[in-house]
């Protein structure tokens, strides 16, 4: 009846747990899991299910978070309870024991049962990829991109990206991270600080007084000596707010060609934030759901072995949008989907306008000044350019 049918010969997987959608970080906190529901609700709403092999994924073992994270942290994190009453004004700065139970990162019910469920789905992923069962791999409740191997950060607790790379790792010699989050993803950046088997690539907002986490500036490129490989192995590229898809996609096709071309990967992991887009309540780019979803487009194109991850991503709406249209584009049938939102979709009230592609006056009502000149575009085109001299197959 939709029209979308299963791409032949090539094979997209779907990991998701619908349990993981079921926890709660507190009503006045960001990140609200149930936006994976509404995302799902809508993929499945337009029938891309019969296009894909979905899986219920399993929650990560204690030993395969273990690859990453130190025992002392996973033991921590898994005895913790959830506070009784919620944190006042007063008592913002306890003293907290791996950045555990604070305001970004607060503890509550079923956390690690959270944590193991989102890791789990990013390893499935990366299995399926590495058996060559799928050509893109999915993992929407993953990219949890800012968790250090003995500490929470920004919301992620468990890196399950990290997780799913060291994965990657045993069957492929080299692999490209590329995050569209519009935060840094500093966590997968600093993991793979010392080896040239893993490139990272982040596009976010910089402002390192103003901006979280404040790091990832043009010339951060990894820790320069002579013994490490790893060195010229990060690439950043600092942005101001209000980004058009035209700047981005112009930076994103240049540098992820050049770098392509050097660097040569046999497998791609894309974190695909949705808090890069217009409207996010804490975004400050003019991204549209075309402009996003031409990343994945383009990765696509590239012809390697995919993963894609979520991330960010707070006005549920938009996300549930641009991950529609993502699984669309993976699955190859985004010509197909109508921009009228199945009129049977679960929550359709929630989604304020009826289209998948709404306009950036509807999102906004005025977009966001434009503070990205065409000439500092240029100098990180250039920068880019001149890191991958360092930088070898
Ligand atoms: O999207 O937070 O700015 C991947 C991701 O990249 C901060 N945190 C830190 C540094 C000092 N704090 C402020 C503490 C705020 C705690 C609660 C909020 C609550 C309401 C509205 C906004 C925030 C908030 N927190 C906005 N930005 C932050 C960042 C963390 C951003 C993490 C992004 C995660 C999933
Ligand atoms: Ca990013
Ligand atoms: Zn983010």
């Amino acid at each position: 009846e939709s029209g979308i049918t299963r791409p032949k010969g090539y094979n997209v997987s779907f990991h998701c747990n619908p349990e993981m959608e079921k926890h709660h970080f507190g009503v006045t906190h960001p990140m609200k899991p149930w936006r994976l529901t509404l995302s799902k609700s809508l993929i499945y709403s337009y029938g891309m299910s019969f296009a894909m092999d979905n899986y219920v994924s399993r929650a990560a073992t204690y030993e395969e978070l273990a690859d990453f994270h130190s025992t002392d942290y996973l033991d921590f994190l898994g005895t913790v309870l959830p506070e009784p009453v919620p944190r006042d004004v007063e008592n913002q700065n306890p003293d907290l024991k791996f950045n555990l139970g604070g305001s970004d990162c607060p503890l509550f019910e079923g956390l690690y049962d959270y944590c193991s469920m989102s890791a789990g789905s990013a390893l499935d992923a990366a299995r399926k990829i590495c058996a060559k069962q799928s050509d893109i791999a999915i993992a929407w409740g993953g990219g949890l991109h800012h968790a250090k191997k003995a500490e929470a950060s920004g919301f992620c607790y468990i890196n399950d990206i990290v997780i799913a790379i060291l994965e990657l790792l045993r069957h492929h010699p080299r692999v490209l991270y590329i995050d569209i989050d519009v935060h840094h993803g500093d966590g997968v950046e600093e993991a793979f600080f010392s080896t040239d088997r893993v490139m990272t690539v982040s596009f976010h907002k910089y402002d390192p007084n103003n901006f979280f986490p404040g790091t990832g500036a043009l010339d951060d490129n990894g820790p320069k000596n002579e013994q490490n490989p790893g060195a010229h192995h990060a690439v950043n590229v600092p942005l101001n707010d209000g980004i058009t898809d035209e700047q981005y996609d112009m930076l994103f096709n240049t540098i992820i060609s050049r770098i392509v071309e050097k660097f040569r990967p046999s497998a791609v992991a894309l974190q695909c934030g949705a808090d890069s887009l217009a409207g996010d309540r804490l975004g400050r780019f003019n991204l549209q759901v075309q402009g996003h979803g031409a990343c994945v487009e383009f990765c696509k194109r590239m012809n390697l072995p995919l993963i894609l991850f979520g991330g960010g991503g707070y006005t549920p709406r938009n996300v549930a949008r641009a991950w529609t249209y993502e699984t669309s584009i993976a699955i190859g049938c985004q010509d197909k989907i109508s921009d009228v939102l199945p009129q049977h979709t679960p929550w359709r009230d929630q989604f304020r306008q009826e289209t998948l592609f709404p306009t950036l006056e509807q999102i906004l009502g005025e977009p966001r000044q434009n503070k990205n000149p065409p000439k500092r575009l240029q100098e990180i085109v250039n920068h880019v350019s001149e890191q991958l001299r360092f930088v070898q197959a």
